[in-house]
């Protein structure tokens, strides 16, 4: 049992990841929808597969295995979730589930605002889900100047996208103006991508299916997450990762409504000093929330890094 498995000072629900057996690792697989999805999972290091439009086939990643949808598959994975399966042809059908079935663990991404990302990924979460993977999508709100329209698009995919998932990860691109000022547009897309496959990969090192057991009990219906991530060296480094994760500027909301912190800790050799310091500083910020937390040793990792989701987003 590695030593950060009990801490023994919390008095509050805090809890380790790595539960159960470290060998059993969850199957994994992201899968990305969309223009924006595509281009996010390019260079994912897990099985990884598109969906999309023929023309955002033409126009994507060269050297991506991609399923192309028809016209007729989009508007069938639109259907509302009690006619999903009978709406879908035999065939289509069979196609996907053979992209699904035997994983564990399934990361959505795409981009919110569009046709096919907003429209089928709430679709594609409720068939994962049924197929028996836990599902996690991470997706991008649209940039204010993309105007209303996708806005709207994106605002009404949401709740849907959330009630289908078992956590949802909501990245508002107008946060980027913060973390990468002025870069041309393609730039900002390709930092946004970085940044949004931090936490599954985090989540990938550390997860065993005991875990995923003890999170589907956890999160009985969706919620709805924001990401913070922050990187520090030398005497105060956990404070210091702490508080740079609490300034991502996704953390715009409510804190006291944060009902969960997932807390990843990752550096090369962790202690449990270390990992008590990070605890304790996320505990100050958000003290109504129950703490799940894995460490992640990565030797090549100069600083301590801490990545930390929060539910309780509206
Ligand atoms: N992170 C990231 N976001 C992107 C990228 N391209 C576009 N976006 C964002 O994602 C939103 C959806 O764009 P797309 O993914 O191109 O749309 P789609 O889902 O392919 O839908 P249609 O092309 O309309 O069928 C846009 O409004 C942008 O905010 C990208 O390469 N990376
Ligand atoms: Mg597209």
């Amino acid at each position: 049992m590695p030593l950060w498995t009990i801490v023994h000072r919390m008095a509050r629900d805090v809890r380790s990841l790595g539960y159960g057996d470290m060998t059993m690792r969850p199957r994994l697989k992201a899968i990305g929808i969309g223009g924006a999805g595509c281009n996010t999972i390019t260079g994912f290091p897990l099985p990884s597969v598109g969906l999309c439009s023929p023309l955002d086939h033409l126009n994507g990643p060269s050297n991506q295995r991609r399923l192309v949808l028809s016209d007729e598959e989009v508007s069938s994975l639109r259907s509302p979730f009690s006619h999903l399966l009978s709406s879908m042809d035999r065939t289509f059908l069979r196609r996907l589930k053979a992209e699904v079935d035997g994983y564990d663990l399934i990361f959505l991404f795409a981009g919110l605002g569009g046709e096919t990302g907003s429209h089928i990924t709430p679709g594609l979460a409720h068939l994962c889900r049924r197929m028996g993977s836990l599902v996690v999508a991470s997706v991008t709100l649209p940039f204010s100047a993309e105007g209303s329209g996708r806005r709207e698009t994106a605002a009404k995919a949401l709740p849907t996208l959330i009630g289908a998932a078992h956590l949802t990860v909501t990245y508002p691109n107008d946060g980027l103006i913060r973390v990468a000022p002025n870069l041309p547009l393609r730039r900002t897309f390709k930092v946004m991508d970085n940044i949004m496959t931090v936490p599954p990969q985090d989540l990938a090192g550390v997860l065993t299916r005991g875990d995923l057991k003890m999170l589907r009990a956890e999160i009985a219906s969706g919620g709805h997450m924001r990401m913070g991530a922050g990187a520090g060296m030398g005497m105060q480094k956990e404070r210091v990762a702490v508080s740079e994760a609490f300034s991502s500027p996704w953390f715009d909301f409510d804190l006291d409504n944060a009902r969960l912190a997932l807390v990843i800790i990752s550096g090369r050799g962790v202690d449990q000093f270390s990992v008590e310091e990070v605890l304790g500083h996320v505990e100050a910020r958000v003290p109504g929330a129950k703490i799940r937390y894995g460490v992640r040793s990565d030797p090549s990792l100069e600083n301590l890094r801490v990545t930390i989701l929060l539910d309780g987003a509206p």
